[in-house]
């Protein structure tokens, strides 16, 4: 069975917890506390995993892999059904910027050692990590908005049925909740929001239903 190291509130193994869920493939959790210990990323037995000190990770009869995207495209070129990227090479394009958008250009902004290093190194208080939340991630989903107002009123963000782009928007709104940002602007990401949360994939997914929750 595939080894999958993650935490329930990280938003990135979220991601790939949908993607298993997704295509009904069932893994042996290993929870990584991104807290406690000074931080379990940080251990040297999963420094072996993932030099990066980050989850999630997964190892599958030795063959192992970080990076939630990479893992999830991964997991569908095994699993191909249901497919997570569509067929047509310009949607499946457009499916993966807007993943990216997420992955590459909000998420980053929000992780815990950048939240800590704002606040050790540049002596900030929780006020201005909350400014700079609000800068990065409201800002990161308006701009997603944008991208998903060109779109027609699908049920999921670029067709009906779930891709990438829906696995990364749903862990990412979930942090927006977190962070207290506004989303009150952006009717279309709410209402793919709420057709995603439907789902029993999406539903058994969520933080609150992990093992490690707390
Ligand atoms: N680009 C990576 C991001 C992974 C990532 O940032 N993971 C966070 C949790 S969501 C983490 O492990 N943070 C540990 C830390 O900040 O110390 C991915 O998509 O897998």
């Amino acid at each position: 069975m595939i080894k999958f190291y993650g935490y329930f509130r990280s938003s990135a193994a979220y991601r790939c917890r949908i993607a298993f869920n997704l295509k009904k493939i069932d893994y042996d959790f290993i929870s990584i506390h991104l807290r406690k210990d000074g931080g379990q990323q940080n251990s040297p037995e999963y420094k072996r995993i993932n030099p990066q000190s980050l989850v999630p990770s997964i190892e599958d009869n030795g063959f192992v892999l970080s990076q939630s995207l990479a893992i999830i495209e991964w997991l569908d070129d095994k699993y191909p059904i249901p497919k997570l990227l569509p067929i047509d090479i310009n949607l499946r394009a457009q499916v993966r910027a807007f993943a990216q958008s997420i992955a590459c250009e909000i998420h980053p902004m929000q992780n815990l050692r950048v939240q800590n290093y704002i606040k050790d190194e540049f002596n900030q208080d929780d006020k201005k990590v909350n400014n700079w939340l609000e800068r990065w991630l409201g800002g990161g989903l308006t701009e997603c908005e944008e991208i998903i107002k060109k779109n027609k009123n699908f049920n999921f963000c670029f067709g009906d049925q779930p891709t990438i782009a829906d696995i990364c928007l749903v862990p990412q709104i979930f942090s927006a909740q977190r962070f207290n940002i506004n989303m009150s602007d952006m009717p279309k990401l709410t209402a793919i929001y709420n057709n995603c949360c439907q789902l029993d994939a999406f539903k058994d997914a969520h933080p609150s239903q992990q093992p490690d929750y707390e």
